[in-house]
Parts: C-alpha cells; structure tokens; sequence
C-alpha cells in the first residue's frame, strides 16, 4: 500500500527524527547542566495540554526515578485557573508544547512567573515561539515538526527530550547511552508488527479499545486513548491495569479490544487483568518485552519490543505501535488522518 499523507510520513520517520533530536540534545547538554545547577529548586511542575499533558505525566515519573526529585503533572489549565495548583516549595516549571504557542500553555507559565522565582524549562519543537522565548531555557525537537494536526513523531521525540533532562538532572550518563539505542530497536520494531498492526487497525468488527499501563506507562496510555480518538472517532478510555476491574470491566464484550502496555513492574498481577478480561470475551493486544511471559490466556495478539533495555528505557518505543493502529483503522473507517474532525493544531483561547 502506497501511504501519500503527512500523518503516515510522520509517523514512520520516527527512527531518524530521534536520532536527530538526541544529537541536538547532545550539544546543548553541558549548557543545561550549569544552568540546572545555577538555579537550585525542590520540586519540579510538568505541564502541557492534551497530547503533552499526557507527556507531562510520563515525564514527571522519569524525573522521580532518574532524578530522584519530587515531581508532579498537571494540565496547564489547572496551574493557570486553580490557585491551589500552585507549587508551594521552590520549583522548577517543565512546560512542554508542541507549537510552542497553545494559550493555556502560556498563561500557566505567566502564572507561575507571578507566584515564584523558580526556574523554567521548556520542551517543544518551535524554538522561536512565544513559549521557548519566555523560558529560561528550552529543549528543542525541530526535526520533529509536522504538519499533521495530530501529535506523533513530535510527542515521542519531546518524551525524549524530558527522559534526556531527567538523566542529566540526575547525572545519569548511562540512561542517555540508553536512550541512544532506541532509533534502531524502533526500526526492528515497526518491521516485525508491521503486519499485525495493519490487520487490526483494519478490523472493524472492534468497535471500543481500552488501553491499560502504569508507572510511566499510565501517560502513554492516555496519550493511545487520544490517538485512537482524534484520528479514528472510535471510543477510547485508558486506566492503571488494576484499575479496570474496579468499574470499568463492566463495559467490556467481545468487540473491545483490550491494548496492554506490560511493565516488569507488577508483571503478574497485570497479567491476571488480562485474563480476566479475556473471559469476559474482550480480545486482548499485549506490547511486552519479552513473549514468553505470556499464555494464550492472556494474549490474543503480541508486539514483542525486544529492546534489550532497562524497563525505564523502553516508554518512546509503545506510542508508535499505536500510530499505526490508529491510522490504519482511520483509513478502514473512510477517515482521513491529516484532518481529524473539529480540531486543530493550537488551541488558541480569543479571552
Ligand atoms: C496541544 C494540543 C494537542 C492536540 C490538539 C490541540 O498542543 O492539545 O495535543 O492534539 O490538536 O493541541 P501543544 O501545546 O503541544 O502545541
């Protein structure tokens, strides 16, 4: 199949745009160093909208683990609206943003400005806009620019970028050596599913998908739920694996299809979800690293990473998988992936 959109183009240059967007990260990692440590703080506050709010929740547990700081997320909306929201010790603000330009993007860092005199960081793909000149530093992805309205190689390279900055806060040489061997991990990847995600991305018999992952899986989740809704109008949700059954089990039937991000972490009891799900008749799509943790009572289909990579390591290589799923089943539907209906690519508030 000859694939002519922006959205498909995008998507699979994904390999040579995160080669790019780490070498760029290369040479401007010793600035970061001495700026982070000319500007002391306590906490770190991630935010973003939609796509790269969901990011913020991924990379604020990154920060957590490699960086050993205390660090939250929350949409941007929150910070600029909700005074309590706020953060009450000495914080950095990590604010990330595609186009560099969404309003509420900007109006939390305004906020922020107003409350403290922490430092901020800005991870976007537009290092002239309105939000990387307000930063006080940013790390920029320009190489993963797109046309598309809907975010895909610029959401897993700025994952990058905030995976490179919670390795060089904590020092951490050997999660950016990691982080490396990522580009090519991904072209094996896309070569070994490429036939299983385009056939059930073709499969109109699912009519809902529900996306499970923890830890640093959780954002990633949300970030499938909002492809999966943007480019193919289908219902979408996405929880913590043990979450599910906790409520939303009950809307599971033989046209879900149940998408689980495996970690190490938890490993049995996620996999325990899985097969209670599958007795309820959902089919399952489990991304792991390895397929002999498996039973047929738990997977239907496998995307096997085979990174070879520290379960930290692995989150940019899920979201891909899922492109394609979300855009071979747009075009099944009759949609078009480059125009997801009533959205564009900045959110820009007129009050
Ligand atoms: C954020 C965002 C996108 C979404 C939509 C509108 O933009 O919410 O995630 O797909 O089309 O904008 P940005 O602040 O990252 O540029």
């Amino acid at each position: 199949m000859k694939h002519e959109s922006h959205t498909w183009h995008e998507i699979a240059s994904q390999p040579g745009v995160w080669r790019a967007t780490l070498e760029g990260f290369a040479g401007i990692q010793e600035a970061l160093r001495e700026f982070l440590v000319s500007r002391p703080f306590e906490e770190v506050v991630v935010t973003g909208c939609g796509s790269t709010h969901y990011l913020s929740q991924t990379v604020a547990l990154n920060l957590i683990h490699w960086a050993g700081i205390p660090a939250r997320a929350l949409p941007a909306s929150e910070l600029w609206l909700n005074a309590h929201a706020n953060p009450a010790a000495r914080a950095l603000l990590l604010t990330i943003s595609r186009s560099g330009t969404t309003t509420e993007t900007l109006r939390a860092l305004s906020r922020f400005r107003e409350s403290t005199d922490g430092p901020v960081v800005a991870i976007t793909c537009h290092p002239q806009s309105a939000l990387a000149q307000q930063a006080d530093f940013t790390l920029a992805a320009p190489d993963a620019q797109e046309h598309s309205v809907v975010q895909t190689r610029s959401f897993t390279s700025m994952l990058l970028l905030g995976q490179a900055l919670a390795a060089t806060l904590g020092r951490n040489q050997h999660a950016l050596e990691g982080l490396r061997r990522l580009p090519v991990i991904l072209e094996g990847l896309m070569d070994r599913t490429g036939d299983l995600i385009q056939h059930l991305g073709a499969d109109t018999d699912i009519e809902r998908l529900s996306f499970l992952g923890g830890g640093p899986l959780y954002g990633l989740a949300n970030e499938a739920m909002l492809k999966t809704q943007e480019m193919t109008l289908t219902h979408a949700d996405a929880y913590y694996p043990l979450e599910f059954r906790h409520g939303p089990m009950s809307m599971v039937d033989e046209r879900t299809l149940v998408v689980a991000f495996v970690s190490d972490t938890g490993l049995a009891e996620q996999l325990e979800v899985l097969e209670d799900v599958k007795a309820l008749g959902a089919r399952t799509l489990v991304l792991v690293e390895d397929s002999s943790v498996l039973t047929s009572r738990q997977a239907d289909h496998v995307a096997e990473l085979q990174s070879g990579l520290e379960e930290w390591y692995r989150a940019p290589l899920y979201l891909p998988i899922i492109q394609r799923l979300a855009y071979h089943r747009a075009l099944a539907k009759g949609l078009d992936p480059d125009s997801p209906r009533h959205l564009t690519a900045v959110v820009v508030l007129k009050s």
